[in-house]
């Protein structure tokens, strides 16, 4: 949609009330941001403080002349609005502006599209996609007929049937690909059972996006799985992740855990698109640590911190415990890594730091472990090397009835072998 030739954007943001706890001029930088990252060029930008919105076209009356001008003054052929337009305000304002109108939601609409790579991913945004479309058909077909001269009195039947199969023709669609959806997703809480039968603990990066959580991944690989080559994509840009990826961080001492990068969080994240990727999401939700990665070289940090909260509670992720990882701190004047409880100013990029959080991690999600000695007699060889493999072996020592080893286990396993238990 986005890809036609060049666009030159003119951006329209709205401060309903100069909310205080909002950075508005922030959220129209981003949007800035969301355009170029669809190819858009933004040329210009007009704001309106109001108490409430016009319900017929968003912004005051005197305001849209305004955008007209603009419009014919820097060549513009597009207008971005920062918010979620009803149907009817999108016809109002392309009849008035004349000239194609576009709001928040369908640039990040277009920009998932873009970049989602897995399947489940493509049919996550498709039906968001669609569910975006279908009231605002009307629109789209008003503003065809404008340019092929105006719909005439005589066509007006023909068009509301062709409407009214359009309608049923995506519904459908909508249907086919939540069934398609189901199956995939219905697969991978299988393959979520199995990796729980491991019992290994889960820690789940989230963030906003273009925070650093894939690097945070990547770092934590490159230090205790270098040989897996597992990376994943990480790169300067706005939702560069919207594929949930889960891989083991093996620690030295046979500790492990599983760590998951997933879709970063925005500004007025599409409802549509926060339902679609709920199953994505629900991989977060099953989480046993959360690591909030946070841009801390960003000014807005505060503001950022406050909407990946927001859209944490949304998808109706409470009581995790969460560290904070204060990243891209290498940018400021600090000195790093720097540890306060739970938070850590680090540089995942410089993998400075990563020691540290992992020390962190380990004090939140290894508490059933328990040290213990134990005598296994010798024709029990198999399971000294399967303590060698799965527990921490600190000490080795070869007795007459037996290995005794000094270990740390997990407490499931204590209990197994509890029999050759011989000091606690
Ligand atoms: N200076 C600096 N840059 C970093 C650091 N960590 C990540 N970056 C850069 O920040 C950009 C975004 O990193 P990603 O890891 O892709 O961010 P993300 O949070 O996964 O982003 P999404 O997948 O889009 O949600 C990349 O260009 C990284 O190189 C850091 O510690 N310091
Ligand atoms: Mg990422």
């Amino acid at each position: 949609m986005m890809t036609e030739q060049s666009q030159r954007a003119i951006l329209v943001g709205v401060n309903l009330n100069q909310q205080s706890n909002y950075d508005f001029d922030y959220s129209m930088v981003e949007l800035g941001n969301l355009a170029e990252a669809c190819e858009v060029e933004v040329v210009g930008q007009i704001t309106q403080n109001l108490e409430k919105v016009n319900p017929s076209h968003y912004i005051g009356t005197g305001k849209i002349d305004e955008v007209k001008d603009l419009l014919s003054m820097l060549d513009g052929n597009l207008v971005v609005f920062n918010d979620e337009l009803s149907p009817s305000q999108i016809r109002n304002l392309e009849r008035d502006l004349d000239c194609k109108v576009i709001d928040r939601t369908l640039l990040i609409l277009d920009i998932f599209a873009e970049r989602a790579k897995t399947r489940e991913a493509q049919l996550q945004v498709e039906v968001s996609r669609l569910q975006y479309m279908l009231p605002r058909l009307v629109g789209l077909r008003e503003s065809l007929g404008r340019q092929t001269g105006g719909v005439g009195t005589k066509n007006k039947g023909v068009g509301e049937t062709k409407l009214e199969l359009d309608r049923r023709r995506i519904e459908d669609k909508i249907t086919a690909l939540r069934r398609e959806l189901d199956t995939l997703v219905a697969h991978r809480q299988v393959q979520r059972k199995q990796r729980k039968k491991n019992e290994l603990p889960v820690v789940s990066l989230v963030g906003y996006t273009n925070a650093g959580k894939s690097t945070v991944m990547n770092a934590m690989m490159n230090r205790f799985n270098p040989e897996s080559g597992k990376q994943v994509f990480e790169k300067d840009m706005l939702f560069a992740t919207l594929d949930t990826s889960v891989r083991e961080v093996p620690l030295p001492d046979n500790k492990s855990f599983l760590l998951t990068d997933t879709v970063g969080f925005v500004s007025k994240l599409p409802h549509h698109l926060v339902k679609a990727f709920r199953s994505t999401l629900e991989e977060v939700a099953e989480a046993d640590l959360l690591i909030h990665v946070v841009d801390y070289a960003n000014e807005n940090r505060e503001e950022l911190i406050r909407i990946t909260n927001e859209t944490l509670n949304e998808i109706g992720i409470r009581d995790i415990e969460v560290v904070f990882v204060y990243n891209k701190s290498d940018l400021l004047d600090i000195q790093i890594p720097k540890v306060e409880g739970d938070h850590i100013y680090m540089s995942a990029k410089q993998g400075i730091g990563i020691d540290e959080l992992v020390k962190i991690i380990r004090q939140h999600i290894f508490k059933d472990y328990v040290k213990c000695e134990m005598l296994i007699p010798y024709e029990m060889g198999q399971l000294v090397s399967y303590l060698n493999d799965h527990a921490h072996v600190i000490g080795t020592e070869y007795e007459e009835a037996g290995t005794k080893l000094t270990l740390e286990l997990k407490t499931s396993d204590y209990n197994k072998y509890q029999q050759y238990v011989v000091q606690a």
